[in-house]
């Protein structure tokens, strides 16, 4: 039993969603852990073709990671759970089965990075998508900077993540961010018939060009992630963080000193 996940399978598809709506699905510690040990459950079930993940309610599939859990975080705090989100998510992307993200609304932060760790993104027209981090002081940890640029090519990456500016559906779908945008009340039957495509594919088959596809995006993607851990680490150390955290949680706009 979890609490942060509701895990359920419909045949041989299994339906993963991150289940803290009060906070728009924020990624706290305790749903990390819960992810980490679900994923090992997933990785076990031989039965399994295909893994759903979305997000529960009409808002958000994840805001983020859980800001409040900001607040304290050092270098080395910083360090070691940007490490383990990393493992974690790289853990979906190289599962042996085909992921697809339901992007059902808001995909922030630590929400843009787990979509972006799917083999696939199919979204609500209600979802938006955006790396905000920098605007709390911080910069991405869960392997955002090394898949976003990838995704959609530099430029574009790096005016998200510089800008933390939102993006719609529409725009998401123009830049290829996402495979196709669906009204909201349609997306996981869309979901679900794609997936039942790819779930009546030869396994085998489908694993092995998985692995082969993902393989062709592998630059030298550790020592990317290692400098990506090292800098979100160093800016969990400014003043700036300080303060963007707390004026996020005081609802109040951030004043920034670039210390
Ligand atoms: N963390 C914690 N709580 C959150 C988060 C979050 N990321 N997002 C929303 N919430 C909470 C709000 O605080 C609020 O809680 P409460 O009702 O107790 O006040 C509740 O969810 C509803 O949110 P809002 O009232 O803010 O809803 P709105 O519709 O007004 O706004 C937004 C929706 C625009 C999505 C807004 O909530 C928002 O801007 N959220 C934060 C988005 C963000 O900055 N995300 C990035 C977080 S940092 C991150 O992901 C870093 C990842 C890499 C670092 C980790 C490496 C280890």
């Amino acid at each position: 039993m979890y609490k942060t996940l509701i895990y359920e399978k419909k045949d041989n598809i299994g339906i993963l969603t991150i289940n803290r709506p009060d906070k728009l699905n924020a990624i706290s510690n305790e749903l990390t852990s819960e992810l980490s040990k679900l994923l090992d459950d997933i990785e076990k079930d031989e039965g399994l073709r295909v893994l759903i993940i979305t997000g529960k309610g009409d808002k958000a599939f994840v805001a983020g990671a859980d800001i409040k859990e900001l607040v304290d975080r050092d270098a080395r705090q910083g360090r070691k759970v940007s490490q383990e989100r990393q493992e974690i998510f790289s853990h979906i992307e190289n599962l042996q089965i085909p992921v697809i993200a339901a992007v059902n609304g808001y995909a922030l932060g630590g929400g843009l990075e787990l979509a972006l760790a799917c083999s696939i993104r199919i979204c609500s027209d209600k979802a938006q998508f955006g790396a905000p981090e920098v605007k709390l002081g911080i910069i991405p940890g869960d392997g955002g900077t090394q898949r976003l640029p990838r995704l959609i090519g530099l430029g574009r990456a790096m005016e998200l993540i510089l800008t933390g500016d939102f993006i719609d559906a529409q725009e998401a779908f123009r830049i290829g961010l996402v495979n196709k945008v669906f009204p909201l009340e349609e997306l996981m039957e869309k979901v679900m018939e794609l997936a039942q495509k790819i779930a009546s594919r030869p396994p085998l088959a489908v694993r092995y060009a998985k692995e082969a596809v993902n393989r062709s995006q592998e630059g030298d993607t550790a020592s990317g992630f290692a400098l990506e851990s090292y800098l979100h680490a160093l800016s969990c150390t400014t003043e700036d963080k300080k303060e963007g955290v707390s004026a996020f949680l005081e609802k109040r706009k951030g004043k920034f000193k670039g210390k």
